[in-house]
């Protein structure tokens, strides 16, 4: 029986846990037999978006490819999570009716600023208060929260790994396993 392919659209703040948790997820696919593929800035934004950075009209553009590339991995009937700060609800939106109803699934990782700034895994919230990088999210670039999301992560309070749990008992209950 072929698989059900879904857009598994992961968005929160950077620092948020949205790949931490969109790579527990795919490993528990995999060893499902479930075909994935894991969209996120490592291997979209030094390739195919190389030449985009962080101004409002760059993270559009970078939303609205990514969205487009994975809609052609829906077609080919992947299961395909897309990992990116994605900070507008427009874009979320368009990437939304590019499927069918029900081939999207909009997961808020919704860990709250003060938390991403304590972690700080990388240094760029201290950086980006420091002023050494310009329009960061959160910081001094807007990110608008889902009204509607399919599926909401506290993510400052639980662990990465009960996160992937929820999303698997949603994707079962809601037939995609
Ligand atoms: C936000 C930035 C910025 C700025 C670099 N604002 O925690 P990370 O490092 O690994 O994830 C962040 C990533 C965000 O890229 P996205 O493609 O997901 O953003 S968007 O959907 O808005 O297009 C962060 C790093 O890139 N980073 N500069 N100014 N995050």
């Amino acid at each position: 029986k072929l698989q059900k392919p879904v857009m598994l659209w992961f968005t929160g703040l950077s620092g948020a846990g949205k790949s931490t948790i969109a790579n527990l997820v795919e490993k528990r696919l995999t060893a499902l037999g479930k075909h994935t593929y894991l969209l996120d800035g490592d291997n979209v934004r030094h390739g195919l978006n190389k030449d985009l950075g962080f101004t409002d009209v760059d993270r559009v553009e970078n939303i609205r490819r990514v969205a487009e590339v994975s809609r052609l991995m829906v077609d080919a009937g992947l299961i395909v999570l897309v990992s990116f700060i994605s900070p507008f609800r427009a874009e979320r939106q368009m990437a939304r009716e590019l499927v069918e109803e029900g081939e999207f699934v909009e997961i808020f990782v919704d860990t709250p600023l003060e938390v991403a700034e304590e972690r700080d895994v990388k240094g760029l919230y201290q950086r980006a208060r420091a002023g050494l990088i310009r329009n960061f999210t959160g910081i001094d670039s807007p990110y608008e929260p889902p009204l509607h999301a399919e599926i909401t992560i506290a993510g400052g309070a639980l662990a990465a790994e009960a996160a992937a749990e929820r999303i698997l008992d949603y994707l079962l209950k809601k037939g995609y396993l």
